[in-house]
């Protein structure tokens, strides 16, 4: 899959994707990750990308028609590419919308840096708007590469079977449970017994057990969604009868 970023600092974008497993995927040619400068398509002395607010008020607007530009010069090369807007207004990012976009042929991620984009920028131009949480950023630019690796992960060939998406801990929906590697006591600390057991059944009873637990305890409002078991149910009233917290 291409991706292709519209952005005022390409510069910000390339180097953390050439790295670890994406720089792996992009080498062997399972996707491409190409920056572009929006400025590219400006026009006038100064290459004007933003102007002031009609109406009045504080920062800039980012103008239309260099980004028209732009995107009808990437669509020219893949017709087909979703144009996704990057602003805090946009619909909060999800590993589901990461599954979905993994099947599309190809992403136009737009960043801004301004107050904002001129309203027929969204009318005309873009498909989807994606905020990836409540907190403020500078720009745009690093929620598309967050929302790239996101994607990247579910497109074929990129993840080895060890970590395949399929059987991340979020596609049943809970938090993974506690990992325990040698030594068997560290600082005083042990692992707990029943991972010295050999017992597999009871090592697989535990680990949900854990994964149960720890999600009743940090992101109850996961358990609304995740695909849970009679049994599941079971240990999770238990759970929750125990108001203690302890730790087993
Ligand atoms: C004055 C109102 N601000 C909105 C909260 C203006 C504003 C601040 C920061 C407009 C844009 C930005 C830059 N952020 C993004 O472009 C952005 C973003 C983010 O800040 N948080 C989470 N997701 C995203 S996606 C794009």
């Amino acid at each position: 899959m291409i991706f292709d970023i519209l952005t005022l600092f390409p510069g910000m974008i390339t180097a953390p994707l050439q790295e670890s497993i994406l720089g792996r995927a992009a080498d062997q040619g399972l996707l491409q990750v190409r920056a572009h400068n929006l400025r590219d398509w400006a026009e006038g002395r100064h290459l004007t990308t933003d102007d002031t607010p009609y109406g009045g008020g504080d920062g800039m607007v980012m103008k239309p028609e260099p980004v028209a530009r732009a995107i009808a010069a990437l669509k020219k090369q893949s017709p087909d590419a979703r144009v996704l807007l990057m602003s805090p207004q946009g619909q909060p990012f999800s590993q589901q919308h990461a599954h979905r976009l993994a099947a599309e042929p190809g992403l136009i991620f737009l960043c801004g840096r301004y107050e904002g984009f001129d309203e027929r920028i969204r009318q005309s131009m873009v498909d989807e708007e994606f905020s990836i949480g409540d907190y403020v950023l500078t720009g745009g630019e690093l929620p598309a590469m967050v929302m790239i690796d996101a994607i990247a992960r579910y497109l074929p060939g990129v993840l080895g079977n060890a970590s395949s998406a399929a059987t991340d801990s979020f596609s049943d929906g809970l938090l993974e449970y506690p990992q325990y590697t040698r030594p068997a006591v560290f600082e005083g600390m042990e692992v707990p017994k029943v991972l010295l057991s050999g017992d597999h059944g009871k090592i697989a009873a535990w680990r949900r057990r854990q994964q149960l637990l720890r999600t009743l305890r940090r992101r109850p409002d996961l358990l609304d969604g995740a695909r849970l078991t009679e049994e599941d149910l079971r240990v999770l009233a238990e759970l929750r009868s125990q108001q203690t917290m302890s730790d087993d």
